[in-house]
């Protein structure tokens, strides 16, 4: 008898990542640079820090993990790829809606398609940022461009029957056995590959017209892998390594500042994307060579999970900010204000996120825990600063709407075009899963839930009732 060897989920999850990987490291080599930088960040710091470096992810799996962004075209398309991520145990986590965080052209709407349990993180926490054109939304497109954007996007195939079919086994079976966990494994990398088709010159620049995010999901005969995103442990040292290099950087770290206090979500930085060499069809039907600008490189740092009560009070800095920041002397800039503003109105310490119910942690009942007293019930906070229950800060694997328009907008050359008068489509979270046929899950209520069930575990070891302000 021959054993035959199942790749499981995470097993392919891992494989994918590498494999787009490799992929657009060949396509884009500057980010096998930005890997790199990375990898010594990250090694410095753990040097600096020793094991205190590792609080929010092993030294393994923040060096091993990435966020890939793709972007399709319709429904179907969309449909189509979360399909694909299901066979690979990620599911879509979270609405983000782009067209109203951004000034400028970005007629998108998101999700993330990630792992959803504890252990498939840990195993491997490969997620991507997936955005669908919003092509029927009046104010970016007039409804002739709706039409031919509609017949284009129709008439193109991006996931193939055979792929969408090992994707749909491996989901129900929770994994494939070779060789068509390789096949899969193609299939699916080879469907995120720039296409050497000639673009359609006309065409794509109409859509630049409007809005170069359009161009690049309608305007192209497939879809690609836009960046992908390696995790450092320490940002603002990255971002000078990367300036140092030479490389220009956006002007901005994206989302909270360098303080103090606990990293907490999610701290995004890009460098400006770089001419690619593409062939265009022309009108006269000549095909000659051109160049696009459409993909960079991201770095990101993450922090501590929020709370809706601390995402609440971050919503409100963000504010605070920038009303401040617009009453401050010219050339002040947004970080400036914003060290400020933190250090003021948030608690330094993950004990106080913790308390106060700010951010999301899971108890861990310490070793020496025996009640002395037998009592029925207790707060979070005795049993916390007793040392009976040790708080261990649940890490944000989700993306940030407003950074997320930053990274957009900080590559685009122009604003593109938008008449906000008209009637926008609507989404939210609800139509988005109905798009999908899945139900995309509240990334709030997931850390919820992890951070509930180890209270629960507590109460059984502790054998008493834990009173949380929550
Ligand atoms: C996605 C931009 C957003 C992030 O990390 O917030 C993003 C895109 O450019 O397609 O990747
Ligand atoms: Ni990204």
């Amino acid at each position: 008898m021959t054993a035959t060897t199942e790749l499981t989920l995470s097993d392919l999850r891992a494989a994918f990542a590498l494999r787009l990987a490799t992929l657009y490291g060949n396509e884009v080599p500057v980010y096998n640079t930005l890997v790199d930088v990375s990898k010594e960040v990250n090694e410095d710091f753990i040097r600096r820090n020793g094991a205190d470096a590792e609080r929010l992810g092993s030294i393994e799996r923040v060096t091993a993990e990435r966020h890939g962004a793709i972007r399709v075209g319709s429904a179907r398309e969309l449909a189509q790829v979360a399909r694909v991520f299901a066979g690979f145990g990620m599911h879509p986590v979270g609405f983000y809606d782009l067209r109203d965080a951004s000034a400028s052209s970005v007629p998108v709407v998101s999700t993330a398609f990630r792992p959803i349990d504890a252990d498939e993180l840990a195993r491997n926490p490969f997620r991507v940022f997936t955005s669908m054109l919003a092509h029927d939304d009046r104010r970016f497109f007039d409804e002739e461009t709706q039409q031919q954007l509609e017949t284009f996007l129709d008439a193109r195939t991006l996931f193939g029957e055979e792929l969408l079919g090992l994707a749909d086994r491996s989901a129900r079976d929770g994994g494939l056995e070779e060789p068509d966990a390789s096949r899969f494994l193609d299939l699916a990398t080879a469907a995120f590959e720039l296409s050497q088709e000639p673009v359609d010159h006309d065409w794509y620049f109409k859509l630049e017209r409007i809005s170069a995010v359009a161009a690049d999901i309608g305007g192209v005969p497939s879809t690609h892998i836009n960046h992908l995103t390696p995790r450092v442990l320490d940002i603002d040292d990255l971002y000078e390594r990367m300036e140092a290099r030479g490389i220009t950087m956006i002007d901005e770290i994206q989302g909270p500042p360098d303080w103090d206090g606990p990293d907490v979500l999610l701290r995004q930085t890009s460098f400006k994307a770089l001419a690619e060499e593409r062939r265009f069809r022309h009108a006269d039907g000549e095909v000659r060579t051109g160049s696009l600008r459409v993909r960079f490189g991201e770095v990101e740092q993450r922090g501590i999970a929020l709370t809706a009560k601390g995402r609440d009070l971050y919503d409100r800095l963000v504010a605070e900010v920038d009303s401040r920041r617009a009453a401050a002397p010219a050339g002040t800039t947004r970080v400036e204000v914003a060290e400020v503003v933190w250090s003021e109105s948030l608690p330094a310490t993950e004990r106080e996120l913790a308390l106060q119910d700010l951010a999301f942690f899971t108890y861990r009942v310490a070793d020496a825990a025996a009640p002395e007293t037998q009592t029925e019930s207790a707060t979070l906070r005795e049993l916390v600063e007793s040392g009976a229950l040790i708080p261990e800060p649940i890490v944000y694997e989700d993306f940030l709407p407003r950074s997320a328009a930053g990274i957009f907008q900080s590559n685009l050359t122009d604003d593109g075009s938008r008449d906000d008068e008209q009637e926008g489509t609507f989404y939210d979270i609800e139509r988005l899963s109905e798009v999908i046929g899945i139900r995309i899950s509240d990334p709030t209520d997931l850390y919820a839930a992890q951070q509930r069930a180890s209270l629960t575990a507590a109460e059984a070891a502790l054998d008493l009732r834990i009173i949380t302000d929550a």
